[in-house]
Formats: structure tokens, C-alpha cells, sequence
């Protein structure tokens, strides 16, 4: 096999694993001249290909876009037999690879590395091999692979079994000959599912032990996809480009057609067309909104139960087959062939677990909670400790002794995915953090080699021996991975992407499910801005440029991605009759926000006039009065009216249990400061003391408002205070204007790009007050006297030029004893928290608003379930999908805005807000 004569006893790289990682790893590696020693365990390449070699075991990505593509010469030279090769020809394309570059003679097989740890004197690893030997390289490379390390069956009474045992994860090498066997399988994942059909050919009896019930798709194998190989023969490098550039590693158009509106015939077309295509990332697209919307998910997920019920003839093993607890695409879907017609044969059954656990195995068998089975043969098709397993596995020790083990006790933490503070010169290949395993990994494999090697490259040219990312980036780019995943229905599926299969292990969403694009953009945006957030050392000297390279919401860039794309005119180069009608047009195209009990319309006798006033009833228990929250919109004193504002109007309602009354007031430039000042505290007078005809409970009254709404919120607050009344239990102020000074930090910071820029700020002002009057308390109230003002809450949007006012306005109240409660929206711009049905990342935030209402007002008598008033909209509807999905109608930018963001999760799964009461943690038992 032409493999090394002897261990090198230092190199400059060392690798793990000799499968599609780390062959490309080396051949890169070579390329730069570097000296490179490649170790693993199995007896040859392949990597997961060499052990998973069970019956019925293929690539689920087509073998179009499954392979290599950094050399075009490679593509020429290999032919795929099929749309989705077996183990045995991918292992076949392995070796050829291997081969055709000379691969194996820096590769030592059947080699374990037992240790490995970094010796910060010689700046380089020790990497201790399973025959005693110890190879010393400046670079340490984890190619070990995604699902490498099988989860041990935790199962009582394993190693009682007297009969054959089988893991699908290392199947012989000779193969089973499990003809005429009484043959148990444990197990309905991919495995599974892909070998079950194939040993109920030669089993005299088999008994599948399902746990969970799986979503899977025929596979529809045969010949290569005519309209991909046609691509590819027409433009291979274009192909390639777009596969790289792509969500998940396959060029592929995200849909734009959202579940929840899709006409009946749309939807069944869409669903049959990715039926009949066979190919994951179809079924994954079939809605754009199915990984983010329950009900959209929902929609999806029951036509795949229909066609399994048309599938299995038996009802009751076809409702057990049907799966149910998990939304679609949240535990990964399966490829079969044959799979459900298996159960159609005479001599095949299956056992839900559910119903009956397994208790133990036995000698014999497998004793279940209802039932003992005897077995010739037991099948363990139980999984993989995944993505962690096998790095946390390696014995790796960084700095200081630190263990790799120890640092990832309570999950994973890893700078894009490809290395860990702590541990210097040390890279992981498709690492946790990484698009990975919900992607082409070939695709994803070359794009980590490819950095890898520029990094590597860089810094010999730079003269930098070794880099570590900084704690700071680690942690933002943890934080990125959690927050694209919160958006999505993934995290709360019990599955292995959540480290849910092992038992003890932390529950963290361990890929990274913003897309293969944003991934590959981050690396480079990393690269570009001079390694940020990496240290580099070296003999001269050492560069860190500390950072978070993504820190705003997925869904926020997202947004703003699609408005500039838009090329809307900027408000403030318009005339406010023009930018209102351009801020009405947008608002009517919106999600319309949740349901609530009751909308009544009204006018308040204002100053000068009639003010508006559209009142928001929650829907359920208890009957009778609520405390009431008087609302002022945002929009710059210029812009905005009741339906500016009502999606969240309808969410503060729903999520706080109270009344809310939003009242329009005058706007600029017609009416200048202090107008809108006026006309608020005309309003909260008038609505308390009206409080009992709106449905308050008297005395139990609240303002809250938005940007410049918020600014007359809480002037109306400190004109009560002199006043004397009338009493207001709290205030709520959003992203507020309390001041005109323009020159803190957060304008520099945010002043430009985020919608509200220091331009329009300053528009709004020139149309609302005088300069002589911007300092006035009633216009910049944080110049006011602030003694005595009610409990606060302010939330302060990082990306907003009002975060520092804002902030300087929860200190100033603090300071003269006035409770706050300063919220800060995480990742938000100065409009996202606002922008309900669209933004899902706003939904804590406004949960966190709802709360603070909640906690102004005094608790009234518990209701049932112990849950107090305040909570109904928690009471209601398990279950039920958000009511913007459902109703949204109109074309245009709402709904564009709403698929645009939802598409990019599509691969996955629309919108929802998930937070505790408003989303089941599973789909409803049908
Ligand atoms: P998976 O997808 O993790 O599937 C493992 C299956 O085994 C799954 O159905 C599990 O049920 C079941 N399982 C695991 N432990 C037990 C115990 N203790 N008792 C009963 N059943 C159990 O692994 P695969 O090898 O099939 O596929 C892994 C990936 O490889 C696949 O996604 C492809 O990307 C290739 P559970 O769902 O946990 O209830």
C-alpha cells in the first residue's frame, strides 16, 4: 500500500484521519511544502466510509455534488454508477483519490493516537501514537470526522447476548450472512432505515426496535439527476462556484412559497415534486417557512404520514411508522429505498418502544417491558456520539494541561467551528460550530481544508508560529451558532445535532445552521479583517486583532440584507407626506401580528382635537377587567399611526395579559413640540379616567412606547409626577429618544446602515422642535427632573445610535432610586424588536417587555393552574402557530420580507417565535 517506512519523529503537521478531511488535508498540506504524518485507526482511507460498511449503506447527498471538486482533472477522471453511490464505491473513489495523489505514503493505518499535548516551551504537540511512539509537529489537525465514534448502546444486558451482535457503525468486513437468522435491529435512523429493507431479504424473521418514528423519502436511486449532470457538462466551474456559495452545499434556489399561505394544490404540487425528486435538500425546501413555523412544519410533516399510511398496509404498524413528537427536518430526514413497503412482508414486524422499552437483553433476546423475543442475531443500529465525541475522545490537552474534555464539559466552544482558545495550533475539521453535518459535508470539508491552509500559508509568510482564537471571539461566535439555531425549529428535537442521543451529554445545538454561504463569508470576513479575533505569535512579535466577527441577529442582517437590496429611498431625502405614504405602504404589507380577543377603535378628546385610539383586548380567561397600558408609536414624532404599530401592539397585549390602548397623536412638522407631548399625557388622563369604560382595572394604568413614542411616554410620566397624578405604575420605553445630545458613542457606532441613521434622526428633530427647545425637558426628558418617576423598563438595541441615551436613561432613574429594569436587545437594530412575525429573534425581547408590564401591576387573585392575569395569552392556544403565518395574503414586500428571511432557514424548516407558551415543544398528536 506503499505507506511510510518509519515514524517521523517531528513533522510539521500532524492529522487524524485518513478520510474525505483529511486526505484533502494532506494533499494541501503538500502543496505548500510542508511535512505532513497522517494517522488512523482503520486498516485503510475512507474514514467513515471504511467502518460504516452495512447492508444498504449510501451517500444521501447525490453523488453529483458528493465528491472532491478542487481538481477538475479528478472530476474527468471518475464516473459515479449511481444518483447515490453505495459504501463500497465511495470507498472505491477513496482509494482512487488516495492513489492518484500519492496520498499513502504519509499515511501510518491502523494507528491510534493516544494522547496529545501541547509543550508551550517548544511551542509545538506531542502526539503519542497507540505503539508508543511520539511524533512531535507544530500543527495538530482533527480530520476524525462528524459521526466517527458510535455511541455505546445504552442498553441494560448488552454483553449478555449470546448470539451474533452487529453495529451498523462497524459492520464486518467479510459482511453477515444473516439468511434464514432471526435478526433484531435496534434503531430508525439513517442506518436503519437504510439496512432494514436489505436484511429483511435473507432474515427468516426480523423485529425492528423503534424508539422514535422517522421522517424519511424514497430515494429514488438509479442514474445521476439528467438536469445536474447537464450543469455540470455545461458549466463545471460555475456549478461548483454556486454549490460553494449555496445555504447547504448543492446549488439549489430557495423557495419563497410559504407553507402557511400556499394555496392546497401549491402545496401538494411542491410536496409531490420533492417526493418524486428523491434528494434531501428538496424535501428541506419544499416551504420556505417549514423550519421556522410550526404550522407550516406541521403541513408538511402530515403529507409524509399520509404517504406512509399509503405505504403500510397494516394501520396500526403504518400510525406507528408515522412520526409524531418532532417536527419535520429537526431530527435529520432519511433517504430509504424500500424502506416502509419492508413492513408489508409477512415475516417482518415491528416494536414501538415507546409503548414497550426495552427492559434488558437477554441470552437470548431482548425483553421488553410487554415481552421477550428470541434472536439469532441482534443489529445495533444506536448511532454516534456525534460531532463532539470524537474530539472531546482524543486526549487532547492545550495550555496549561487543559484538557479539551474538561473545557467542553458543559458543550462545545469553538471559534468558526475550527479551533478552541486554550489549545494553540490546533484545528478541527467540520467542527462543531460548523455548517457540517447540515450540509454537502465534501463542500464544507473543502472549505475548512482550504482555510486551514491559507491560514497556515499566512502565517509562515508572516513569520507567525502559532495562533489561538481569543476567548472573546469563541464566545460571540458560540453565541452566533445558538442564535441561528433559536430561530430555527432544531433545538427542540431530542437529536443528536443536540447531543440529545448520550446520555450526560450537554444539550447544545452543535452545527451551525446559517448556511454554507454566511459560514464561508464569516471565515473570509475573518481573513480579511487581518485574522480577527486570533492571536498570532512569533520570533517577531505577536498580532491580535480581538473581536466577534457576527454579532448581530441572523435574522436582523437578514432584514436589512433584503431593505438595501430594495434600494428604497432614504426617508429622510423625502417629504414626511412621502415618507408616510412609503412607511404605510410597508405597514400594510407586514405580519399582521398575533390574534387577540377583541380590536376597538375610538377617539379621544386630545387638546386641540380628536385623537384616535385603537384599543386591544387578550383574548381567553379571566372575563372582566385588566390593568391597561396607554401605547405611543414610534416614527420620529413625524411618522407612525395606529396601524404603524399594531402587530406589536396585538404582542404586548397577547404576552402581557393586559389592555392596550394606542393613541395617535399629532405629528410634525404640522404640529411641533410640544404637541405630541401634550396630546400623551391628554391621553393618560383621559384614559384613566376612563379606565373602567375601556375594561381597566382603576389605578392599574401603564405607559409604554417606542422611539419617539417612547420619549412622550415617559415626558408624559414626569408631567404626571408634577401633576400629581394621574398614577402610572410603570413605564415601558423601547429603544426611547430621551435626549438630542447626538454625539454619544452609539451614534458614531450606529449611526449609518441600521435604518434609524444620525441623518434621519436629525431630520426627525429639524421637523419636531426648535433647536432652542431640544434641551427642554419635554423634548430630551433625561435633562428632566427624574425623582419620583415610575418602575422602568428600557430596552437598549446594540445597534442603535439611541443604545447610549437609552442606557444613560436607566442609569440617570437609578441614580435617584427609581426601579429599572434595563433590557438589553442583544444583536437588534433600533426597529427589529418592533418587527413581530418578522424578526423572531425580537420575541424574547418583548417577553422580557411583557414581564416588566406584568410585574408593574399588583398580582390579582390567582387564577386556575395557579397562573395569575397576567399570563392568559399563555393559557391559550397550545400549540397554535402564529397568526401572522396564517394570515398572511398580500404580495409584496411583507410577504417578501417574511420568505426572504424565512427561505434562508429553509433547508431546515418559518417563522415562529419560540419561547416558552407560545410553541409546543412538539408537534400536536394527530
Ligand atoms: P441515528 O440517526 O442517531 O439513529 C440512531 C437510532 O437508534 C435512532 O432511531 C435512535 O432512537 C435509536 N436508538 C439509540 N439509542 C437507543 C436505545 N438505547 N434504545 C433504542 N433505540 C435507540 O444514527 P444513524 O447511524 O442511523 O445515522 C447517523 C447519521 O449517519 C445519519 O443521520 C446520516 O447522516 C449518516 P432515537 O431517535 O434516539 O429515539
Amino acid at each position: 500500500m506503499n505507506e511510510p517506512s518509519s515514524v517521523p519523529e517531528q513533522v510539521d503537521v500532524v492529522v487524524v484521519g485518513a478520510g474525505f478531511s483529511g486526505l484533502y488535508m494532506l494533499y494541501r498540506l503538500r502543496q505548500l511544502g510542508l511535512s505532513v504524518y497522517v494517522l488512523d485507526s482503520a486498516g485503510d482511507v475512507g474514514g467513515t466510509w471504511y467502518w460504516n460498511r452495512y447492508p444498504g449503506a449510501r451517500c444521501d447527498v447525490p453523488t453529483t455534488d458528493y465528491a472532491y471538486s478542487f481538481d477538475p482533472e479528478l472530476e474527468k477522471a471518475w464516473t459515479w454508477s449511481e444518483k447515490y453511490a453505495t459504501q463500497p464505491e465511495i470507498l472505491d473513489y477513496l482509494r482512487f483519490v488516495a492513489d492518484r495523489y500519492g496520498l499513502r505514503s504519509d499515511i501510518e493505518f491502523s494507528a491510534t493516537v493516544t494522547s496529545a499535548r501541547w509543550d508551550e516551551q517548544e511551542k509545538r504537540w506531542r502526539i503519542t501514537t497507540g505503539h508508543g511512539t511520539e511524533i512531535r509537529c507544530r500543527y495538530y489537525i482533527m480530520a476524525t470526522g462528524c459521526l466517527s465514534l458510535p455511541k455505546s448502546p445504552d442498553i441494560e444486558g448488552t454483553d449478555r447476548f449470546a448470539g451474533q451482535v452487529y453495529f451498523t457503525s462497524r459492520w464486518p468486513h467479510e459482511g453477515a450472512d444473516l439468511t434464514g437468522q432471526r435478526v433484531a435491529v435496534i434503531g430508525t435512523g439513517s442506518s436503519g432505515i437504510q439496512s432494514i429493507p436489505l436484511i429483511a431479504r435473507q432474515a427468516s424473521q426480523l423485529t425492528v426496535f423503534q424508539r422514535t418514528a422517522n421522517f424519511s423519502i424514497p430515494a429514488h436511486n438509479g442514474p445521476a439527476s439528467a438536469d445536474r449532470l447537464k450543469q455540470l457538462g455545461e458549466d463545471r466551474d460555475g456549478y461548483r462556484h454556486a454549490a460553494r456559495w449555496s445555504r447547504g452545499g448543492i446549488p439549489m434556489e430557495p423557495t419563497d412559497v410559504l407553507g402557511v399561505t400556499a394555496s392546497q394544490a401549491v402545496r401538494r404540487e411542491r410536496f409531490e415534486a420533492a417526493w418524486e425528486l428523491g434528494e434531501l435538500f428538496g424535501i428541506l425546501n419544499v416551504f420556505a417557512d417549514q423550519a421556522v413555523n410550526p404550522a407550516s412544519n406541521d403541513i408538511l410533516a402530515e403529507m409524509i404520514r399520509e404517504k406512509i399510511r399509503s405505504i403500510v398496509k397494516d394501520p396500526e404498524t403504518a400510525e406507528m411508522l408515522s412520526p409524531k413528537g418532532h417536527y419535520f427536518g429537526t431530527k435529520r430526514p432519511c433517504l430509504d429505498t424500500g424502506y416502509f413497503e419492508t413492513y408489508n412482508m409477512p415475516h417482518v414486524r415491528l416494536v414501538d418502544l415507546r409503548k414497550q422499552p426495552i427492559v434488558s437483553i437477554t441470552e437470548d433476546g431482548i425483553e421488553t417491558a410487554g415481552q421477550s423475543f428470541g434472536f439469532d442475531a441482534i443489529v445495533y443500529a444506536t448511532g454516534f456520539d456525534a460531532m463532539t465525541g470524537p474530539l472531546v475522545g482524543a486526549n487532547v490537552a492545550g495550555r496549561d494541561g487543559l484538557s479539551l474534555k474538561a473545557k467542553w464539559e458543559a458543550g462545545p466552544s469553538a471559534y468558526l467551528g475550527l479551533m478552541t482558545a486554550g489549545f494553540p495550533n490546533f484545528f478541527m475539521l467540520t467542527g462543531p460550530g460548523s455548517p457540517s453535518v447540515l450540509s454537502n459535508m465534501t463542500v464544507s470539508i473543502e472549505q475548512h481544508v482550504d482555510w486551514v491552509a491559507r491560514c497556515l500559508k499566512d502565517m509562515r509568510e508572516e513569520g507567525f508560529e502559532t495562533i489561538e482564537p481569543t476567548a472573546l471571539a469563541e464566545s460571540g461566535w458560540n453565541q452566533h451558532v445558538q442564535d441561528c439555531a433559536a430561530i430555527t425549529l432544531l433545538p427542540t428535537a431530542d437529536s443528536w445535532y443536540m447531543g440529545a442521543n448520550v446520555p450526560g451529554k450537554p444539550r447544545v445545538f452543535l452545527p451551525y445552521i446559517g448556511g454554507v454561504d454566511a459560514y464561508r463569508q464569516a471565515c473570509d470576513d475573518v481573513v480579511e479583517q487581518g485574522y480577527l479575533g486570533f492571536r498570532m505569535t512569533g520570533p517577531g512579535g505577536d498580532r491580535c486583532r480581538d473581536g466577534i466577527i457576527r454579532r448581530m441577529q441572523p435574522d436582523v442582517a437578514m432584514v436589512l440584507e433584503f431593505l438595501a437590496a430594495m434600494g428604497l429611498p432614504p426617508l429622510d431625502t423625502l417629504s414626511p407626506a412621502d415618507a408616510r405614504a412609503l412607511m404605510a405602504a410597508t405597514a400594510a404589507t407586514r405580519p399582521p401580528g398575533p390574534e387577540v380577543g377583541e380590536v376597538t377603535d375610538g377617539v379621544i378628546p386630545g387638546p386641540s382635537g380628536d385623537l384616535p385610539y385603537r384599543l386591544y383586548r387578550p383574548a381567553g380567561p379571566p372575563e372582566g377587567p385588566r390593568p391597561l397600558v396607554v401605547y405611543f408609536h414610534g416614527g420620529g414624532w413625524v411618522l407612525g399611526n395606529l396601524d404603524s404599530d399594531d402587530p406589536l401592539c396585538r404582542d404586548l397585549c397577547e404576552r402581557s395579559g393586559a389592555a392596550v390602548i394606542s393613541v395617535n397623536y399629532r405629528h410634525a412638522p404640522e404640529a411641533r413640540f410640544p404637541a405630541a407631548a401634550l396630546d400623551a399625557f391628554a391621553a393618560v388622563q383621559w384614559a384613566d379616567a376612563n379606565a373602567v369604560e375601556l375594561g381597566g382595572i382603576p389605578g392599574q394604568l401603564a405607559v409604554a412606547g417606542w422611539s419617539a413614542g417612547a420619549n412622550i411616554a415617559t415626558v408624559t410620566c414626569q408631567q404626571a409626577r408634577d401633576a400629581r397624578g394621574p398614577h402610572i405604575c410603570g413605564q415601558v420605553l423601547i429603544c426611547p429618544v430621551v435626549d438630542s445630545d447626538m454625539t454619544r458613542p452609539s451614534y458614531q457606532e450606529n449611526g449609518d446602515g441600521y435604518i434609524l441613521t444620525t441623518t434621519l434622526m436629525r431630520w426627525f428633530w429639524d421637523h419636531y422642535a426648535d433647536p432652542a427647545d431640544r434641551g427642554h425637558p419635554r423634548a430630551a426628558p433625561l435633562r428632566g427632573d427624574l425623582q419620583g418617576l415610575p418602575s422602568t423598563c428600557i430596552v437598549a438595541a446594540d445597534f442603535d445610535p439611541l443604545r447610549d441615551e437609552g442606557v444613560a436613561y436607566a442609569r440617570a432613574l437609578e441614580a435617584v432610586g427609581v426601579p429599572v429594569r434595563l433590557t438589553r436587545a442583544r444583536g437588534h437594530t433600533h426597529t427589529s424588536v418592533t418587527m413581530v412575525g418578522t424578526v423572531i429573534s425580537g420575541a424574547p425581547v418583548r417577553a422580557e417587555i411583557a414581564e416588566a408590564l406584568r410585574d408593574f401591576f399588583p398580582a390579582a387573585e390567582p387564577l386556575e393552574h395557579g397562573r395569575s392575569w397576567a399570563m392568559p395569552g399563555r393559557m391559550k392556544r397550545p400549540g397554535a402557530p402564529e397568526r401572522q403565518n396564517r394570515t398572511l395574503r398580500a404580495t409584496g414586500p411583507r410577504v417578501v420580507t417574511a420568505a426572504v428571511v424565512a427561505s434562508r432557514y429553509a433547508r431546515q424548516g418559518a417563522f415562529h417565535e419560540r419561547d416558552p407558551g407560545r410553541n409546543p415543544p412538539f408537534v400536536r398528536e394527530k
